[in-house]
């Protein structure tokens, strides 16, 4: 069965492709797709760019042309919630769009007609993640994550989002990830590592612990992927 990897910038999936046995590039949409096999594993990697519609793009392409019968994300998040910090691992059980607002025809905040608020993640996956906590001895905290096309560095924004979606963490791909997945009926999963709590400071926290984070998240999903 082939695993879908997918981040959405460089720096998120290259410390996943050091570590493959073999590795073949294609080329497709504007984008490169590796296909690559770990320890007997069929997976195509691939980081989307950033955003909610380059990473929906990205993963549509990684399920329909690549034929990826599951799909895991990994990478980087700001923290909303006190107890997340820098270099710690959170996985989503659901994902919310904090951008999305059609408020002024009396819909919540996030939501769609035909869609819902929160899409939630696959249960086996992320049991296999609980698994692989306990056996490298760390801690793995779950929540809802926020996604939305902007790159949050305002303790105000981040406390209204934190508020309306009661989301621990917020990133930029997340949710429309969920969305393909959901509707094309393909397990997911979601984890990220904290690299700045999203607050005034989080531009120079993030390039700061952007490279060191999202390795801390690659790791996880490769011990991940020998379980699946
Ligand atoms: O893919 C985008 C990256 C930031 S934009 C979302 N990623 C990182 C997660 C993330 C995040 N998202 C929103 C980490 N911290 C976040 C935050 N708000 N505070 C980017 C970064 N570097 C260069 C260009 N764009």
């Amino acid at each position: 069965m082939k695993i879908a990897i997918i981040g959405a910038m460089r720096e998120e999936i290259d410390p996943l492709l050091s570590h493959m046995d073999s590795v073949e590039e294609i080329h497709y949409a504007n984008n490169v797709y590796y296909e690559a096999s770990y320890k007997g594993k069929e997976l195509v990697i691939a980081y989307s760019k950033i955003g909610k519609v380059f990473s929906a793009l990205t993963a549509t392409i990684l399920i329909e042309k690549f034929g990826c019968k599951t799909l895991l994300f990994s990478g980087v998040a700001g923290a909303i919630s006190g107890e997340l910090k820098i270099g710690d691992l959170i996985i989503a059980d659901g994902l919310c769009q904090h951008d999305l607002d059609i408020t002024a025809f009396g819909h919540p905040y996030g939501f769609v007609p035909e869609g819902e608020v929160c899409i939630p993640t696959d249960m086996c996956l992320r049991n296999i993640a609980h698994e692989v906590a306990k056996a490298k001895g760390i801690s793995l905290k779950e929540g809802i994550i926020a996604t939305g096309d902007q790159f949050v560095a305002s303790s105000e924004r981040k406390n209204w989002v934190g508020d309306t979606f009661k989301a621990a963490a917020l990133e930029m791909e997340g949710a429309s990830v969920a969305v393909v997945c959901d509707a094309l009926g393909i397990p997911f999963f979601i984890l990220r590592a904290i690299s700045d709590t999203a607050n005034d400071e989080a531009g120079v926290d993030f390039d700061i612990f952007l490279e060191s984070s999202a390795k801390i998240s690659a790791e996880f999903i490769l011990d991940m992927v020998e379980r699946i």
